[in-house]
């Protein structure tokens, strides 16, 4: 419970820009308003597209509010924020979110373009597991940056898990390759690999994944297998343009939305979930080992408008 407080507080903290920007303009609406019409709905339709929820979202967001009000018969502006919050939440609902990964012998393998936290991520989501009692091992499989090797050994430092890396370019289906042997000869339960971001067109991706992919297959059937794609929040719409790319390319799990701590792009979450129904399944909300949490949409709705229960 302690715990879950905590959790609830760093979540509240790390979505003050998010907040900052969508709930204190709707409250000022809720406030100046003294009768709800369509100058009403357009002021927070345009909150909501600011604070990029995407327009999807925002419309049925839109659309259920005036449903709701209508069947409630509610005359007050004030009324409706109740109502607001539990039409975001109902547009967040993408089904019960998936963790048996987690439960089970897998591979996570963890995408995304430059930059966005990927390592960082690999590092969090490692400590975690690690945290509940499973034996981890990381595939440095980003052979293409220098450097990028001993990041994750940092991270794996931290965490105190193993890790399995390679020589500056050498091939990365071979990095995951050697993790594959060793995760199965210490039997490990989730193998996770990093990978580089660099692969831009789309040819270079397929290809790299494929090859991955089918050295996952043939060494480690058995195993579970998950695939996330690391997008940051800061980027707003424009990692709702990534995910799509990806989601073409790869058979993608989830997503880690990292970097809502730096932003006031938080709605970006809403915008995922309602236009590409891919579950957002972490977010990062810091730089350091403890900052990455399970997203869970209703308490992320009541971070951003902190109410706490
Ligand atoms: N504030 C904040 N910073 C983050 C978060 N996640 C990652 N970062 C920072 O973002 C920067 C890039 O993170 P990396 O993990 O190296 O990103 P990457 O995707 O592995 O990058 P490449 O391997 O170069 O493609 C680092 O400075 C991280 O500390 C987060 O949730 N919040
Ligand atoms: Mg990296």
């Amino acid at each position: 419970m302690e715990e879950k407080k905590g959790f609830f507080r760093r979540l509240v903290a790390g979505l003050t820009k998010t907040r900052d920007n969508i709930v204190s303009g709707i409250d000022s609406i809720f406030s100046g308003f003294s009768s709800i019409d369509e100058d009403f709905y357009e002021e927070i339709e345009e909150i909501l597209v600011m604070g990029d929820l995407g327009i999807n979202a925002t419309t049925a967001i839109i659309e259920d509010l005036k449903r709701k009000v209508k069947e409630e018969k509610i005359k007050e502006p004030s009324e409706c924020k109740q109502l607001l919050i539990d039409s975001i939440k109902q547009q967040m609902d993408v089904g019960e979110t998936a963790y048996e990964f987690e439960n089970r012998k897998s591979v996570v393998l963890v995408i995304g373009v430059n930059g966005v936290g990927k390592t960082t991520s690999v590092g969090k989501l490692a400590g975690k597991l690690k945290d509940q009692g499973k034996k981890v091992v990381l595939a440095a499989a980003d052979t293409f940056r220098a450097a990028a090797g001993e990041q994750l050994t940092e991270w794996a430092n931290r965490a105190r898990v193993d890790i399995i890396s390679a020589q500056e370019g050498s091939d990365p289906a071979s990095v995951v390759y050697d993790a594959v042997q060793a995760a199965k000869a210490r039997q490990a339960d989730v193998l996770l690999c990093d990978t580089a971001g660099r692969l831009h067109n789309k040819k270079n991706l397929m290809a790299e994944l494929g090859k991955i992919n089918r050295v996952i297959e043939r060494e480690y059937p058995e195993a579970f297998r998950e695939t996330l794609v690391v997008l940051d929040g800061t980027t707003g719409q424009n990692a709702l343009a990534q995910a799509k790319e990806f989601s073409e390319v790869a058979d993608i799990t989830g997503i880690i939305l990292t970097k809502l701590d730096g932003t006031a792009k938080g709605g970006i979450a809403v915008a995922i979930h309602s236009e590409l129904g891919i579950p957002v399944k972490y977010i990062g909300v810091g730089e350091s080992i403890d900052d990455l949490q399970k997203f869970d949409a209703d308490q992320f709705v009541d971070a951003l408008f902190n109410i706490a229960d």
